[in-house]
């Protein structure tokens, strides 16, 4: 059931952007980020898909939506609070903590999923997939003491 509540944009000016952009077009335009990755000794610029998580404020119960890399597989994604290696956890994680019931639109295709945090064994599998699908993340990581939550979203029963 897709969430209920009064959209409040992003204060910041690019992620305002880039979500208007990628819903307005349907999910054809703003879906990637650029970045200079190296894949087999080969560093070129790169177009890396980004999806955009829908959760609700903890505290304020409206809409917020983030960009975040797309890090998928088998139907299944992660969502990786970095927030580029800053000392503290980006805000939406603490939302998707407080109400796993989360919306994810990749593409054209967006889903109602339920957010769980992953740790262990789990967790290693999930970092290996994020980093493969967006380098930085190690890096970013590697320059904090944060340990960097992985979610994992898991499509909810579609309704019937
Ligand atoms: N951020 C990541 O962490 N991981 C990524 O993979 C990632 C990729 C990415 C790709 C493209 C792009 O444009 C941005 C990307 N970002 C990525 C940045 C991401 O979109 C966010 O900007 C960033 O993670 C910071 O998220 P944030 O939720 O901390 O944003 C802050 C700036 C924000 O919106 N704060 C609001 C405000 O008004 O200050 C509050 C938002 C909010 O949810 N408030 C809650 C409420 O109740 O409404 C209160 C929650 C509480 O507990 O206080």
């Amino acid at each position: 059931m897709p969430l209920k509540g009064e959209y409040e944009p992003s204060k910041a000016q690019f992620v305002r952007d880039q979500v208007d952009l990628y819903e307005n077009s349907g999910g054809t335009q703003g879906t990637t980020l650029s970045v200079l990755v190296t894949r087999d000794e080969d560093e070129r610029l790169r177009d890396l898909p980004v999806v955009i998580l829908t959760t609700l404020g903890a505290k304020s119960g409206k809409i917020r939506k983030t960009p975040v890399m797309r890090v998928e597989h088998d139907g299944t994604y992660a969502v990786i609070a970095s927030m580029a290696g800053a000392p503290t956890h980006p805000v939406w994680y603490h939302n998707a903590v407080a109400d796993p019931r989360v919306e994810l639109q990749d593409g054209p295709v967006r889903q109602d999923m339920l957010a769980r945090e992953v740790t262990g064994d789990e967790k290693t599998l999930w970092w290996a997939r994020a980093v493969e699908a967006f380098p930085d993340y190690a890096a970013y990581q590697k320059n904090t003491d944060r340990e960097i939550p992985v979610l994992v979203l898991e499509p909810t029963a579609q309704e019937h």
